[in-house]
Protein backbone atom coordinates (compact mmCIF):
# COMPACT_ATOMS: atom_id res chain seq x y z
CA UNK A 1 0.00 0.00 0.00
CA UNK A 2 0.89 3.84 -0.89
CA UNK A 3 -0.14 7.12 -1.06
CA UNK A 4 0.64 9.53 -3.71
CA UNK A 5 0.72 13.19 -3.39
CA UNK A 6 1.67 16.01 -5.63
CA UNK A 7 5.49 15.52 -5.02
CA UNK A 8 5.45 11.94 -3.26
CA UNK A 9 5.23 8.64 -2.91
CA UNK A 10 5.28 6.83 0.42
CA UNK A 11 3.52 4.28 2.39
CA UNK A 12 1.54 5.58 5.17
CA UNK A 13 1.38 9.37 6.13
CA UNK A 14 0.26 8.50 9.20
CA UNK A 15 3.96 7.45 10.26
CA UNK A 16 5.12 11.09 9.92
CA UNK A 17 5.07 11.34 13.56
CA UNK A 18 7.32 8.31 14.59
CA UNK A 19 9.56 9.56 11.54
CA UNK A 20 9.52 12.79 13.06
CA UNK A 21 11.09 11.37 16.74
CA UNK A 22 13.08 8.89 15.07
CA UNK A 23 14.66 12.31 12.78
CA UNK A 24 15.12 14.04 16.37
CA UNK A 25 17.11 11.36 17.86
CA UNK A 26 19.21 10.96 15.12
CA UNK A 27 19.91 15.06 14.29
CA UNK A 28 20.67 15.03 18.56
CA UNK A 29 23.73 12.50 17.49
CA UNK A 30 24.83 14.08 14.15
CA UNK A 31 26.58 17.19 15.73
CA UNK A 32 28.89 17.92 12.69
CA UNK A 33 26.18 18.11 10.45
CA UNK A 34 24.18 20.80 13.20
CA UNK A 35 27.59 22.60 12.60
CA UNK A 36 27.38 23.13 8.94
CA UNK A 37 23.70 23.24 9.09
CA UNK A 38 24.04 26.63 11.71
CA UNK A 39 27.07 27.96 9.99
CA UNK A 40 25.88 28.21 6.13
CA UNK A 41 22.02 29.23 7.51
CA UNK A 42 22.12 32.64 6.40
CA UNK A 43 24.62 32.45 3.25
CA UNK A 44 22.86 29.73 1.90
CA UNK A 45 25.65 28.42 -0.57
CA UNK A 46 22.93 25.81 -2.63
CA UNK A 47 20.40 28.90 -3.06
CA UNK A 48 19.42 28.06 -6.26
CA UNK A 49 20.55 24.45 -6.83
CA UNK A 50 17.85 21.52 -7.35
CA UNK A 51 19.57 17.76 -5.73
CA UNK A 52 18.13 14.94 -6.63
CA UNK A 53 19.27 12.47 -4.50
CA UNK A 54 19.45 8.50 -4.36
CA UNK A 55 20.34 7.07 -1.26
CA UNK A 56 18.57 4.21 1.09
CA UNK A 57 15.88 7.05 2.97
CA UNK A 58 17.18 6.41 6.88
CA UNK A 59 16.81 8.46 9.93
CA UNK A 60 20.25 10.04 9.33
CA UNK A 61 19.40 10.26 5.22
CA UNK A 62 16.43 12.98 6.56
CA UNK A 63 19.08 14.83 8.74
CA UNK A 64 21.26 15.52 5.89
CA UNK A 65 18.18 16.33 3.43
CA UNK A 66 17.03 19.19 6.49
CA UNK A 67 20.80 20.26 6.34
CA UNK A 68 20.60 20.56 2.54
CA UNK A 69 17.51 22.23 2.46
CA UNK A 70 18.71 24.77 5.00
CA UNK A 71 21.71 25.70 3.15
CA UNK A 72 18.91 26.57 0.31
CA UNK A 73 18.96 23.62 -2.25
CA UNK A 74 15.48 22.59 -3.09
CA UNK A 75 15.52 18.31 -3.39
CA UNK A 76 13.83 15.50 -4.89
CA UNK A 77 15.25 12.18 -3.26
CA UNK A 78 14.81 8.28 -3.95
CA UNK A 79 15.86 5.19 -1.98
CA UNK A 80 19.08 3.19 -3.26
CA UNK A 81 17.50 0.08 -2.73
CA UNK A 82 14.32 -1.28 -2.32
CA UNK A 83 14.38 -2.80 1.15
CA UNK A 84 15.96 0.01 2.69
CA UNK A 85 13.50 2.62 3.19
CA UNK A 86 12.41 3.33 6.64
CA UNK A 87 8.68 4.29 5.81
CA UNK A 88 8.32 6.75 9.17
CA UNK A 89 10.83 8.90 8.07
CA UNK A 90 9.69 8.66 4.28
CA UNK A 91 6.51 9.64 5.46
CA UNK A 92 7.83 12.10 7.61
CA UNK A 93 9.92 13.59 5.15
CA UNK A 94 6.81 13.94 2.51
CA UNK A 95 4.49 15.33 5.40
CA UNK A 96 6.86 18.06 6.10
CA UNK A 97 6.38 18.78 1.81
CA UNK A 98 9.85 17.27 0.99
CA UNK A 99 10.05 16.08 -2.69
CA UNK A 100 10.04 11.94 -2.19
CA UNK A 101 9.55 8.35 -4.03
CA UNK A 102 10.59 5.83 -1.53
CA UNK A 103 8.57 2.94 0.75
CA UNK A 104 9.50 -0.47 1.83
CA UNK A 105 9.53 -3.53 -0.25
CA UNK A 106 9.29 -1.82 -3.75
CA UNK A 107 9.62 -3.79 -6.96
CA UNK A 108 12.81 -3.08 -9.13
CA UNK A 109 10.40 -1.37 -11.90
CA UNK A 110 9.16 0.92 -9.15
CA UNK A 111 12.43 1.59 -7.95
CA UNK A 112 13.48 3.22 -11.35
CA UNK A 113 10.03 4.74 -11.36
CA UNK A 114 11.29 6.46 -8.08
CA UNK A 115 14.48 7.70 -9.62
CA UNK A 116 12.79 8.95 -13.03
CA UNK A 117 9.98 10.90 -10.68
CA UNK A 118 13.28 12.81 -9.10
CA UNK A 119 14.66 13.96 -12.21
CA UNK A 120 11.17 15.89 -13.32
CA UNK A 121 12.70 18.57 -11.52
CA UNK A 122 15.69 18.63 -13.63
CA UNK A 123 18.43 18.70 -11.30
CA UNK A 124 21.65 20.73 -11.11
CA UNK A 125 23.26 18.48 -8.48
CA UNK A 126 23.01 14.68 -7.97
CA UNK A 127 23.60 12.56 -4.80
CA UNK A 128 23.99 8.73 -5.41
CA UNK A 129 24.37 5.87 -3.42
CA UNK A 130 25.27 3.13 -5.91
CA UNK A 131 25.53 5.45 -8.74
CA UNK A 132 22.25 4.58 -9.76
CA UNK A 133 20.85 7.79 -10.62
CA UNK A 134 23.97 8.85 -12.43
CA UNK A 135 23.37 5.76 -14.56
CA UNK A 136 20.00 6.41 -15.02
CA UNK A 137 20.61 10.39 -16.34
CA UNK A 138 23.60 8.74 -18.28
CA UNK A 139 21.80 6.19 -20.19
CA UNK A 140 17.86 7.03 -20.30
CA UNK A 141 17.88 11.26 -19.68
CA UNK A 142 21.37 12.43 -21.60
CA UNK A 143 19.11 15.79 -22.04
CA UNK A 144 19.44 16.30 -18.30
CA UNK A 145 23.25 16.43 -18.56
CA UNK A 146 24.02 19.90 -19.83
CA UNK A 147 22.34 21.64 -16.69
CA UNK A 148 23.89 19.15 -13.83
CA UNK A 149 26.87 20.91 -12.29
CA UNK A 150 28.26 17.85 -10.71
CA UNK A 151 27.27 14.61 -8.59
CA UNK A 152 28.27 12.90 -5.54
CA UNK A 153 28.92 9.17 -4.90
CA UNK A 154 28.60 7.40 -1.20
CA UNK A 155 30.16 4.15 -1.49
CA UNK A 156 32.34 1.79 -2.76
CA UNK A 157 30.66 0.01 -5.11
CA UNK A 158 29.63 3.27 -6.76
CA UNK A 159 32.90 4.84 -7.14
CA UNK A 160 33.93 1.56 -8.62
CA UNK A 161 31.49 2.13 -11.17
CA UNK A 162 31.64 5.60 -12.01
CA UNK A 163 35.76 5.00 -12.50
CA UNK A 164 34.79 2.26 -15.02
CA UNK A 165 32.36 5.21 -16.41
CA UNK A 166 35.09 7.68 -16.41
CA UNK A 167 37.86 4.91 -18.03
CA UNK A 168 35.61 4.52 -20.76
CA UNK A 169 35.30 8.14 -21.62
CA UNK A 170 31.52 8.26 -20.69
CA UNK A 171 31.32 10.03 -17.86
CA UNK A 172 29.65 13.47 -18.71
CA UNK A 173 29.88 15.43 -15.94
CA UNK A 174 32.21 15.68 -12.85
CA UNK A 175 31.58 13.72 -9.90
CA UNK A 176 33.03 13.47 -6.11
CA UNK A 177 33.71 9.88 -4.67
CA UNK A 178 32.87 10.85 -1.01
CA UNK A 179 33.56 7.08 -0.40
CA UNK A 180 36.88 7.75 -0.22
CA UNK A 181 37.56 10.42 2.19
CA UNK A 182 39.19 9.40 4.98
CA UNK A 183 36.72 10.13 7.23
CA UNK A 184 34.16 8.16 5.35
CA UNK A 185 35.74 5.00 4.24
CA UNK A 186 37.70 4.57 7.62
CA UNK A 187 34.75 5.41 10.33
CA UNK A 188 31.55 4.26 7.97
CA UNK A 189 32.42 1.51 6.17
CA UNK A 190 34.51 0.05 9.28
CA UNK A 191 32.96 0.32 12.70
CA UNK A 192 29.43 1.34 10.78
CA UNK A 193 29.28 -1.45 8.69
CA UNK A 194 30.89 -3.64 11.73
CA UNK A 195 27.97 -2.72 13.85
CA UNK A 196 25.22 -2.78 11.81
CA UNK A 197 26.11 -5.69 9.84
CA UNK A 198 25.74 -7.96 13.61
CA UNK A 199 22.64 -5.36 14.11
CA UNK A 200 20.98 -7.02 11.08
CA UNK A 201 22.08 -10.43 11.47
CA UNK A 202 20.67 -10.11 15.30
CA UNK A 203 17.18 -8.79 14.49
CA UNK A 204 17.19 -11.51 11.71
CA UNK A 205 17.70 -14.21 13.65
CA UNK A 206 18.23 -13.41 17.45
CA UNK A 207 21.42 -16.68 17.79
CA UNK A 208 24.20 -16.53 20.12
CA UNK A 209 27.53 -15.27 17.72
CA UNK A 210 29.87 -16.49 20.54
CA UNK A 211 31.36 -20.50 19.55
CA UNK A 212 30.19 -19.51 16.11
CA UNK A 213 32.06 -20.28 12.99
CA UNK A 214 31.54 -16.58 11.06
CA UNK A 215 32.81 -16.59 7.71
CA UNK A 216 33.57 -13.03 6.37
CA UNK A 217 33.58 -12.65 2.05
CA UNK A 218 35.87 -9.92 1.41
CA UNK A 219 38.06 -8.38 3.99
CA UNK A 220 38.03 -4.96 2.54
CA UNK A 221 37.13 -1.86 5.33
CA UNK A 222 33.58 -3.31 5.53
CA UNK A 223 34.57 -6.82 5.96
CA UNK A 224 37.38 -6.28 8.21
CA UNK A 225 34.79 -4.03 10.60
CA UNK A 226 32.13 -7.46 10.63
CA UNK A 227 35.40 -9.66 11.47
CA UNK A 228 36.28 -7.09 13.99
CA UNK A 229 32.46 -6.65 15.69
CA UNK A 230 31.98 -10.86 15.59
CA UNK A 231 35.06 -11.96 17.01
CA UNK A 232 34.24 -9.21 20.23
CA UNK A 233 31.29 -11.33 20.58
CA UNK A 234 32.95 -14.53 20.67
CA UNK A 235 32.84 -15.82 16.79
CA UNK A 236 35.19 -17.72 15.31
CA UNK A 237 35.99 -15.80 12.64
CA UNK A 238 37.23 -17.28 8.87
CA UNK A 239 38.01 -14.82 6.39
CA UNK A 240 37.54 -16.02 2.52
CA UNK A 241 39.35 -13.41 -0.05
CA UNK A 242 41.27 -13.21 -3.41
CA UNK A 243 43.97 -10.67 -2.58
CA UNK A 244 46.91 -11.76 -1.13
CA UNK A 245 48.25 -8.47 0.90
CA UNK A 246 44.58 -8.76 2.24
CA UNK A 247 44.27 -12.33 3.49
CA UNK A 248 47.58 -11.47 5.50
CA UNK A 249 46.20 -8.70 7.35
CA UNK A 250 43.08 -10.89 8.47
CA UNK A 251 45.82 -14.00 9.16
CA UNK A 252 47.72 -10.99 11.33
CA UNK A 253 44.96 -9.96 12.83
CA UNK A 254 43.94 -13.67 14.28
CA UNK A 255 41.64 -14.64 11.92
CA UNK A 256 41.81 -18.27 9.42
CA UNK A 257 41.87 -17.61 6.11
CA UNK A 258 40.87 -20.52 3.48
CA UNK A 259 39.34 -20.50 -0.02
CA UNK A 260 35.01 -20.46 0.55
CA UNK A 261 35.15 -24.22 -0.73
CA UNK A 262 36.62 -25.39 2.63
CA UNK A 263 34.87 -22.16 4.64
CA UNK A 264 31.37 -23.21 3.42
CA UNK A 265 32.21 -26.61 5.17
CA UNK A 266 32.38 -25.27 8.56
CA UNK A 267 30.82 -21.61 8.52
CA UNK A 268 27.55 -21.04 10.81
CA UNK A 269 26.78 -17.61 9.81
CA UNK A 270 28.15 -16.11 6.21
CA UNK A 271 28.25 -12.57 5.41
CA UNK A 272 29.24 -11.25 2.09
CA UNK A 273 31.40 -7.98 1.90
CA UNK A 274 33.29 -7.99 -1.32
CA UNK A 275 31.37 -5.66 -4.16
CA UNK A 276 31.58 -8.75 -5.84
CA UNK A 277 29.02 -11.05 -7.54
CA UNK A 278 28.74 -14.98 -7.11
CA UNK A 279 30.76 -15.23 -4.11
CA UNK A 280 28.43 -17.69 -2.54
CA UNK A 281 26.90 -20.08 -5.35
CA UNK A 282 25.26 -23.54 -5.62
CA UNK A 283 28.61 -25.70 -5.00
CA UNK A 284 29.59 -23.69 -2.16
CA UNK A 285 25.50 -23.96 -0.72
CA UNK A 286 25.50 -27.27 -1.26
CA UNK A 287 28.18 -28.18 0.98
CA UNK A 288 27.03 -26.28 4.23
CA UNK A 289 25.84 -27.74 7.37
CA UNK A 290 21.73 -27.49 8.45
CA UNK A 291 20.91 -24.07 9.93
CA UNK A 292 24.12 -22.02 8.34
CA UNK A 293 22.74 -18.94 7.91
CA UNK A 294 23.51 -16.32 5.10
CA UNK A 295 23.77 -12.91 4.10
CA UNK A 296 24.85 -9.72 2.28
CA UNK A 297 26.05 -6.32 3.49
CA UNK A 298 27.65 -5.12 0.17
CA UNK A 299 25.73 -2.91 -1.95
CA UNK A 300 24.46 -5.04 -4.15
CA UNK A 301 22.04 -8.34 -4.22
CA UNK A 302 24.18 -10.55 -6.35
CA UNK A 303 27.22 -11.69 -4.02
CA UNK A 304 25.07 -14.22 -2.88
CA UNK A 305 23.60 -16.06 -6.20
CA UNK A 306 20.27 -16.39 -4.69
CA UNK A 307 18.85 -18.63 -7.88
CA UNK A 308 21.31 -21.31 -7.04
CA UNK A 309 20.06 -21.41 -3.52
CA UNK A 310 16.68 -21.49 -5.10
CA UNK A 311 17.15 -24.29 -7.70
CA UNK A 312 18.68 -26.39 -4.70
CA UNK A 313 15.29 -25.96 -2.12
CA UNK A 314 12.70 -28.30 -2.14
CA UNK A 315 10.61 -25.86 -0.19
CA UNK A 316 10.91 -22.49 1.50
CA UNK A 317 9.29 -20.50 4.17
CA UNK A 318 9.88 -17.13 5.65
CA UNK A 319 10.41 -18.49 9.68
CA UNK A 320 10.95 -14.75 10.86
CA UNK A 321 11.06 -10.73 9.38
CA UNK A 322 13.93 -11.17 7.23
CA UNK A 323 14.73 -14.32 7.42
CA UNK A 324 13.33 -17.02 4.67
CA UNK A 325 14.29 -20.89 5.24
CA UNK A 326 15.24 -22.60 2.21
CA UNK A 327 15.20 -26.70 2.80
CA UNK A 328 17.18 -28.51 0.49
CA UNK A 329 16.59 -32.17 -0.64
CA UNK A 330 18.22 -33.80 1.83
CA UNK A 331 16.60 -32.11 4.94
CA UNK A 332 19.13 -29.36 5.25
CA UNK A 333 18.03 -26.21 6.49
CA UNK A 334 19.73 -22.94 4.74
CA UNK A 335 18.54 -19.37 6.26
CA UNK A 336 18.46 -16.28 3.73
CA UNK A 337 18.48 -12.88 5.23
CA UNK A 338 16.90 -9.73 3.91
CA UNK A 339 16.44 -11.69 0.68
CA UNK A 340 20.05 -10.74 -0.22
CA UNK A 341 19.92 -7.37 0.40
CA UNK A 342 22.11 -5.23 3.05
CA UNK A 343 21.54 -6.84 5.59
CA UNK A 344 22.70 -3.93 8.02
CA UNK A 345 20.26 -1.74 5.74
CA UNK A 346 17.34 -4.56 5.18
CA UNK A 347 17.33 -5.78 8.87
CA UNK A 348 18.42 -3.12 10.65
CA UNK A 349 18.53 0.58 10.61
CA UNK A 350 21.73 1.09 8.66
CA UNK A 351 25.10 2.54 10.30
CA UNK A 352 24.80 4.44 13.51
CA UNK A 353 24.26 8.49 13.43
CA UNK A 354 27.27 8.85 14.65
CA UNK A 355 29.22 7.80 11.71
CA UNK A 356 26.73 9.02 9.21
CA UNK A 357 27.56 12.37 10.73
CA UNK A 358 31.06 12.52 9.32
CA UNK A 359 29.59 10.23 5.82
CA UNK A 360 27.11 13.31 5.28
CA UNK A 361 29.52 15.75 6.43
CA UNK A 362 31.32 15.60 3.37
CA UNK A 363 28.60 14.97 0.76
CA UNK A 364 27.11 18.53 1.97
CA UNK A 365 30.43 19.52 1.92
CA UNK A 366 31.48 18.16 -1.46
CA UNK A 367 27.80 18.92 -3.31
CA UNK A 368 28.81 23.20 -1.98
CA UNK A 369 32.19 22.41 -3.94
CA UNK A 370 30.08 21.52 -6.90
CA UNK A 371 27.70 24.18 -6.77
CA UNK A 372 30.83 27.17 -6.33
CA UNK A 373 33.17 24.84 -8.47
CA UNK A 374 31.35 22.60 -10.46
CA UNK A 375 31.56 24.56 -14.32
CA UNK A 376 35.44 24.31 -13.93
CA UNK A 377 35.83 20.69 -13.31
CA UNK A 378 36.62 17.85 -15.74
CA UNK A 379 34.12 15.48 -16.56
CA UNK A 380 35.88 13.02 -13.78
CA UNK A 381 36.09 10.92 -10.84
CA UNK A 382 37.39 13.89 -8.12
CA UNK A 383 38.91 12.66 -4.63
CA UNK A 384 37.79 15.01 -1.55
CA UNK A 385 40.53 17.27 -0.48
CA UNK A 386 42.71 16.68 2.40
CA UNK A 387 41.95 19.71 3.71
CA UNK A 388 37.73 18.59 4.00
CA UNK A 389 39.17 15.52 5.67
CA UNK A 390 40.95 17.14 8.61
CA UNK A 391 37.58 20.08 8.58
CA UNK A 392 35.34 17.11 9.49
CA UNK A 393 38.31 15.54 11.73
CA UNK A 394 38.14 18.51 13.83
CA UNK A 395 35.01 19.27 14.17
CA UNK A 396 34.14 15.82 15.01
CA UNK A 397 36.53 15.86 17.29
CA UNK A 398 35.35 19.14 18.87
CA UNK A 399 32.13 18.26 19.30
CA UNK A 400 32.95 14.72 21.14
CA UNK A 401 34.52 17.23 23.77
CA UNK A 402 38.26 16.31 22.46
CA UNK A 403 41.64 18.06 21.95
CA UNK A 404 44.73 17.53 20.22
CA UNK A 405 48.08 18.61 20.09
CA UNK A 406 49.46 20.50 17.71
CA UNK A 407 52.96 20.69 16.22
CA UNK A 408 55.34 23.29 17.35
CA UNK A 409 57.52 25.35 14.71
CA UNK A 410 61.00 23.46 15.51
CA UNK A 411 58.48 20.24 15.11
CA UNK A 412 57.04 21.34 11.56
CA UNK A 413 60.59 21.71 10.69
CA UNK A 414 61.79 18.15 11.92
CA UNK A 415 59.03 16.66 9.77
CA UNK A 416 59.87 18.47 6.61
CA UNK A 417 63.63 18.21 6.65
CA UNK A 418 66.04 15.34 5.54
CA UNK A 419 69.19 16.30 7.32
CA UNK A 420 69.23 15.23 11.17
CA UNK A 421 69.67 11.19 11.59
CA UNK A 422 71.00 9.72 13.96
N1 LIG B 1 24.64 3.89 4.76
N2 LIG B 1 23.77 4.82 5.10
C1 LIG B 1 23.27 4.49 6.27
N3 LIG B 1 22.08 4.99 8.27
O1 LIG B 1 21.78 6.22 6.46
N4 LIG B 1 23.80 3.36 6.68
C2 LIG B 1 24.67 2.97 5.72
C3 LIG B 1 22.31 5.30 7.02
C4 LIG B 1 25.44 3.97 3.55
C5 LIG B 1 26.93 3.79 3.79
O2 LIG B 1 27.57 5.04 3.74
C6 LIG B 1 27.38 2.86 2.67
O3 LIG B 1 28.48 3.38 1.96
C7 LIG B 1 26.15 2.73 1.82
O4 LIG B 1 25.07 2.94 2.68
C8 LIG B 1 25.99 1.41 1.10
O5 LIG B 1 24.90 1.47 0.27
Amino acid sequence: MTVVGKNYKVADLELAEAGRLKIEWAESRMPVLQHLSEKYRKEKPLKGQRIAGCLHVTKETAVLVKTLIAAGAEVSWSGCNPLSTNDEVAAALAADGISIYAWHGMSVEEFYWCIDKTLEFKPTLTLDDGADLIATIHQKHPELIESVLGGTEETTTGVHRLRALAEEGGLKYPVIAVNDAETKWDFDNVYGTGQSSIDGILRATSILLAGKNFVVAGYGHCGKGCAMRASGLGANVIVTEVKPTTSLKAVLEGHRVMPMDEAAKIGDIFITATGCKDVIIGRHIEKMKDGAVLCNTGHYDCEININDLDKLKVSKRKIRTNNVEYTLKDGRRIYLLADGRLVNLASAEGHPSEVMDMSFANQFMSLIRCAREGKNLENKVYDIPEEQDQEVGTIKLRTMGMNIDTLTEEQEKYLNSWEFGT
